[in-house]
């Protein structure tokens, strides 16, 4: 099993980046799990406290829990991913019955961040887009995808999401094995992690 963790900042074309590295591989073959899967369990707390949490520090992401899991898929076993809801700010019942495969990508903006989890990765990615660029990219998703408005977006990123990106995210770029420049999308980079799925696969 080859596990490859993909970090960097909001906006930066991570799921992008991820799309077209697996979108080559044998189906049945790779399997994509996402950070925010793994945003803890915030039940204790009411919606208004819920939508007051700093998702973007690496305390509210349940680290110990997907590092198991990490850990059962690479020991053969199959696990039950949780399932975040954008929409509550909290985990669901739900949970996704998810089986091991030759490939696991792991995605997140702090994924780069747990040394333990970053432990477990074969290839570490970490995705570098401009921070204007990623400013423009996440204003757009948000208010077409997340029902935010212009303003909303702007206080959060100025409150929080620059300062977590500066402290906890563009840090972890030290630790990535490969660095795609992702201003435009790059399909150069993007074929060499292919090939070096490849050859590790054969
Ligand atoms: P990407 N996030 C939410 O918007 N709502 C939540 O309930 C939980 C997380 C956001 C989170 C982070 N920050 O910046 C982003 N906020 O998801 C990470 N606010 O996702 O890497 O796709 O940008
Ligand atoms: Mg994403």
């Amino acid at each position: 099993m080859l596990i490859i963790g993909i970090g960097g900042g909001t906006g930066s074309g991570k799921t992008t980046v991820v799309d077209q590295i697996v979108s080559d591989l044998p189906e049945g073959q790779v399997t994509v799990i996402s950070q925010d899967s793994y945003y803890k369990d915030l039940s204790s707390l009411s919606m208004e406290e819920r939508k007051k949490v700093n998702f973007d520090h690496p305390n509210a992401i349940d680290f110990p829990l997907l590092c198991q899991h990490l850990k059962e898929l690479k020991e053969g076993r199959n696990i039950l991913q949780p399932v975040y809801s954008f929409v509550a700010h909290n985990r669901t019942e739900e949970t996704v019955l998810t089986t091991p495969t030759n490939v696991m990508v792991v995605e997140g903006i702090l994924i780069l961040t747990d040394p333990a989890i970053r432990n477990l990765f074969d290839i570490k990615v970490f995705v570098h887009a401009d921070s204007d660029e990623r400013l423009i990219r996440r204003l757009k998703r948000d208010i077409a995808e997340r029902g935010r408005d212009l303003d909303e977006v702007l206080n959060r990123y100025q409150t929080t999401l620059k300062p977590m990106h500066q402290q906890f995210i563009e840090p972890t770029k030290e630790f990535a094995d490969i660095i795609i420049p992702n201003n435009r999308y790059n399909t150069v980079a993007v074929d060499i992690v292919r090939s070096i799925i490849n050859e590790r696969l054969n």
